[in-house]
């Protein structure tokens, strides 16, 4: 049986992964009004890996015999600067998430709630490749340059983004 205070913050952080789901998508139709589609895609594929990391506790939460509940998610921002701006706020945004894994993490611990503690391994691990991705497009958009020739590029390499698939989530690759 897990514990009131972990019940709680794991449904905190289905709210969490929601609004991540919410804010990419805000991204997606921003970028998308922009003309670039390939970066939209970028960011309808991370919404959709977003809503993984939600079910990912909400099944764990179930199995456990903990009960969920589902809070409002907030309107996420709608406008960006330029695509760099949208990127950085994205990697900020996997940044703040980083930060609530690790304290769920530090409330297994401390409630010596092992189960708990296990799963949100694979959180941390999927927090390194999250930041390390969006670094990468952040990185890539500052030497290209955010307009013209190298903005057409990034939009072209965007658009290979892959579905992400359960079944490569749930084996956590
Ligand atoms: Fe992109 O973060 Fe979920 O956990």
């Amino acid at each position: 049986m897990m514990n009131a205070k972990m019940v709680k913050a794991l449904n905190k952080q289905i709210n969490e992964e929601y609004y991540s789901s919410y804010i990419y998508l805000a991204m997606a139709a921003y970028l998308d009004d922009q003309d670039l589609d390939g970066m939209g895609h970028w960011m309808r594929m991370q919404a959709q890996e977003e809503h993984l990391h939600a079910m990912k506790i909400f099944d764990y939460m179930l199995e456990r015999g903990a009960r969920i509940e589902l809070y409002s998610v907030a309107a996420p921002p709608r406008e960006w600067d330029s695509p760099l701006d949208a990127f950085q706020g994205a990697l900020e945004h996997e940044q703040y998430m980083t930060a609530n894994i690790n304290t769920l993490v530090d409330l297994a611990i401390s409630e010596r709630d092992h189960a708990t503690n296990n799963i949100m391994q694979w959180y941390v691990s999927e927090q390194v490749e999250e930041e390390a991705n969006v670094e990468n497009i952040v990185k890539k958009l500052k030497m290209m340059g955010d307009t013209g020739h190298g903005l057409f590029m990034m939009d072209r390499e965007l658009a290979n983004r892959p579905a992400p698939s359960i079944v490569a989530e749930a084996d956590g690759a």
